[in-house]
């Protein structure tokens, strides 16, 4: 629902389509339940358009915390450079994964059945100083994507020139559209 009248950019010809379980992933994606796995999906499809190789797990701050713990505290030394975490309600997974480790977080909230997402957003934007977690729209998967991709582009040339034809693609798309109307 959230790429509904986006533009959506046709995955490039030109990206490796090599699976990214083969290779050291650099994104981890976390979420705090399977139920918010559907909001995530397309941001995970992105990135693996994008050639980006990530891994994906579920860790409750609130169910599992151990675990939660012990994959933030862990993954720099993993390789991962950037986190990704999804949660909703009570959405502090983004925020304690972000107390655990010097990686930048990319939190997503995750719009629960009441309340409309305002209190995911809430959670996990307002965090105190000293603590930063860069939070996107509410069920804006595809955001949180192209942020780490962002980050790994600073570093990786092949990532950013790949963010730099994803922005052509939609541009082209969202004019096409334009002209279409304007007939
Ligand atoms: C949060 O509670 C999860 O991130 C999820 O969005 C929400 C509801 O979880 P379930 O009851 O569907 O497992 O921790």
């Amino acid at each position: 629902a959230e790429r509904k009248g986006l533009p959506t950019p046709k995955p490039s010809t030109a990206i490796s389509s090599k699976p990214s379980a083969s290779r050291q992933p650099l994104v981890a994606v976390t979420m705090g339940s399977d139920s918010d796995l559907p909001v995530l999906k397309p941001g995970l499809a992105l990135l693996t358009t994008l050639d980006i190789p990530f891994f994906v797990t579920i860790t409750s701050a609130h169910r599992t915390p151990m675990k939660m713990h012990e994959f933030a505290s862990t993954a720099a030394s993993k390789g991962f450079k950037v986190i990704i975490a999804a949660a909703g309600g009570a959405a502090h997974l983004p925020g304690m994964i972000a107390s655990a480790t010097p990686l930048p977080v990319v939190g997503v909230p995750v719009k629960g059945s009441t309340l409309d997402g305002m209190d995911s957003l809430l959670s996990i934007v307002q965090m105190p100083r000293g603590v930063p977690v860069s939070c996107v729209a509410i069920n804006n998967s595809i955001n949180a994507a192209l942020t780490a991709a962002r980050i790994l582009g600073t570093s990786d040339p092949v990532i950013q020139e790949r963010l730099v034809k994803y922005a052509k693609d939609m541009e082209h798309e969202v004019i096409g559209k334009a002209e279409r109307l304007e007939k």
